[in-house]
């Protein structure tokens, strides 16, 4: 069954789903450029503009492809094929749809009634099938050849700036479409910051160095931290490192079906606290990822989900000790049948580069 049926079955009856999120609308569909989807029993369509039509015809031909027209924008195609399928009732993504385009929508569609769509398409997109298992994997792999490249790249005397670029073109140069997020390289004590900028610093002999980075594979994210280090560790450094291995691969290593997202991520924490670095953890376990960079299910404390065969999520623990620097790995897995299983296959073990 397609994913616009799958929403379709999850839907009321003689209802539609006005979809405006753009990666909503590539999961369904397959269509990357602008525009809105409608979707309901019998009616499968792509509201765009000129610009798109025939790229729109490409990408998803089970969807019609309807072009706004002088005196009539999206919401009016939307609307006139409403009426045209007799629906009076859609969905609406309540999560990301402004105030400001609620009352266009409800001023062009005046006998329509509109009801929340209550995250229905990121529910489906929890569970990865085969192809986007394989396109994630790939991007996991294009990053790791990557990491393995700027390895050789890293040292002293380079900038973050330096090898932020070199790592973002190796990537595109290996096949990445794009990049998942913007390169995450923090040298030194910049690695107390978990998500800093690339800047002018120089790396210097003894700095770790925290690269958090991805590629982007036909529209699929990968998402990879590894932390290097550019001659001899301190001492500190060096115990902070070995805490979030340990940290890193016991979480991981425990990863199957049917846990809690909350028990993974205590495993990780119970081990940072009990090493005495817990004040200096302060994020969650993990993420899902997918088309987008996070997604859900989150590996948190807080979290109530429970991980099922298909689900995509990170494992990376980090501390961060301000004025000294930091430590983070992250790998990308799969939740498996009866286990789980890394994309990321770069090695974690300290490297000293
Ligand atoms: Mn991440």
């Amino acid at each position: 069954m397609n994913r616009a049926q799958k929403l379709i079955e999850r839907m009321p009856e003689n209802t539609a789903a006005l979809i405006h999120n753009a990666s909503n609308i590539f999961y369904l569909s397959g269509y990357t450029g602008e525009g809105v989807l409608l979707v309901a029993k019998g009616l499968l369509a792509v509201i765009t503009d000129f610009r798109y039509v025939e790229a729109a015809q490409k990408q998803c031909p089970d969807f019609a492809v309807h072009s706004i027209r002088a005196g009539a924008g999206h919401m009016k195609v939307a609307s006139e094929l409403l009426e045209k399928a007799g629906i009076t009732s859609v969905l609406i993504e309540d999560n990301i749809i402004t105030v400001r385009q609620m009352k266009d929508i409800e001023k062009t569609m005046p006998n329509v009634k509109f009801a929340p769509m209550d995250y229905r398409v990121e529910e489906l997109r929890r569970v990865k099938d085969e192809t986007e298992q394989r396109c994630i994997a790939r991007a996991c792999e294009i990053t790791c050849e990557a990491f393995e490249y700027i390895c050789g790249f890293i040292a002293a005397g380079r900038t973050e700036r330096e090898v932020q670029l070199a790592l973002d073109y190796k990537m595109l140069e290996l096949g990445a479409q794009d990049l998942a997020f913007d390169t995450i390289v923090a040298s030194g004590e910049n690695g107390s910051l978990p998500h800093a900028v690339p800047g002018e610093r120089v790396i210097r002999d003894g700095d770790m160095v925290t690269l958090d980075f991805g590629a982007k594979v036909d529209g699929y994210c990968a998402d990879m931290t590894r932390t290097v280090c550019v001659g001899q560790p301190s001492d500190k450094m060096k115990e902070i490192y070995e805490i979030v291995l340990r940290a890193q691969e016991t979480a991981q290593s425990a990863i199957r079906p049917g846990m809690k997202c909350s028990d993974v991520d205590k495993i990780a924490r119970d081990i940072i606290d009990e090493a005495g670095y817990g004040e200096c953890f302060g994020h969650s376990l993990g993420h899902g990822v997918g088309i987008d960079i996070h997604e859900e299910p989150r590996l948190a404390s807080r979290s109530e989900d429970i991980l099922v065969p298909g689900h995509i999520v990170t494992v990376e623990p980090g501390i961060y000790v301000p004025g000294l620097g930091g430590v983070r790995i992250e790998n990308s897995c799969v939740v498996t049948q009866d286990g789980v299983r890394a994309l990321c296959g770069a090695s974690k073990e300290l490297r000293i580069l």
